[in-house]
């Protein structure tokens, strides 16, 4: 057996206690952005990843959805598996039916490969442009994954950050598949939101097949967590970013916890608390409704009932 890789020097890891949210989750709630991390000694991380994660198992992140009352996940393939789905099918293999995947493919990806992660769940494929987390992401490549995905009905998750959107968009403008964008495009929240930056996303996304998930303020907020005088809201910055999408894009949002949330540096979020900022975000019962359940149900479990 392999000897396991120390994690990543300053790795933080996941909350081990999260407070239970003030905000009680609708029924049926899906949590559309989250990963598994091995356990290492079972699913090996690939050899050329960025970072080294500590482990976060699907029981664990099942352990998280009853905590918090999320009843279905997708889960999305972290870098540090790289092309080797192994571990994200499984979970979502153990969630019997109550988990979808997105998974990452080479070109050369065959049919029936892709009919195999199909069966067991997977509904999408996702593109990164973050240059901390790929090195490369040739135009010609994910093209060909495209075309390849799109007749099985799949979409394309997008991560990129947001000053590379106007270099980017006619590319993805251009896939023949819908779109679904992380993290809101990662706006740079000292930016207004009405500022060119955001009008900008908000026009790609108003002119496209587009789903955008409102996630990761934990991410983006560079005023960060509450203060311990409970003062200060949980990621005060990030809320007007939320709230616009969600008011004009009412049934293309998505929500997720992002958990075990890799590659954060500054602060470790209490995942309660993220749940606590979805009413700060989706402010009426029907907004909650379409971000947490309508709007992921059509896109990952269209027909079935929560
Ligand atoms: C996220 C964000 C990050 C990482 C990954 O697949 C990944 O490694 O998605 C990040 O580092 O910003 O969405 O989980």
């Amino acid at each position: 057996m392999s000897v396991p890789s120390p994690v990543t020097p300053g790795w933080l890891d996941w909350h081990p206690d999260p407070s239970v949210p003030a905000f009680k989750l609708p029924a049926g709630t899906v949590d559309a952005h989250c990963h598994v991390f091995g356990p290492q000694a079972e699913f090996p991380f690939a050899p050329k990843r960025k970072y080294t994660p500590c482990d976060a198992s699907r029981e664990q992140l099942a352990a998280l959805h009853r905590h918090l009352g999320v009843s279905r996940a997708v889960i999305v393939q972290a870098t540090c598996h790289g092309a080797d789905n192994t571990a994200m099918i499984d979970a979502v293999r153990a969630a019997d039916g109550r988990a979808r995947g997105v998974a990452t493919v080479r070109p050369d990806v065959s049919e029936a490969e892709l009919r195999e992660l199909d069966a067991a769940g997977v509904r999408g494929v996702r593109f990164n442009f973050l240059r901390r987390l790929v090195d490369t992401s040739p135009k010609d490549d994910l093209r060909t994954i495209a075309e390849k995905v799109a007749p099985l009905g799949w979409h394309i998750v997008l991560y990129f950050e947001s000053a590379d959107l106007p270099e980017l968009e006619g590319f993805f403008g251009s896939l023949p598949a819908p779109l679904v964008i992380d993290h809101m495009g990662r706006p740079d929240v000292k930016l207004p939101v009405g500022g060119p930056q955001f009008s900008r996303f908000l026009r790609f996304v108003g002119s496209h097949d587009v789903h955008v998930k409102v996630t990761c303020p934990e991410r983006l907020s560079l005023t960060g967590p509450p203060a311990l005088d409970g003062q200060r809201h949980a990621y005060a910055d990030v809320v007007p970013f939320g709230r616009r999408v969600v008011e004009e894009f009412p049934d293309r949002v998505l929500w997720g916890t992002d958990w075990p949330h890799p590659n954060l540096t500054g602060h470790m979020p209490d995942d309660g608390l993220l749940v606590d900022h979805v009413p700060l975000v989706a402010v009426t019962a029907e907004q909650q409704r379409k971000l947490l359940v309508d709007n992921p149900m059509n896109l990952y479990w269209p027909g079935e009932g929560v």
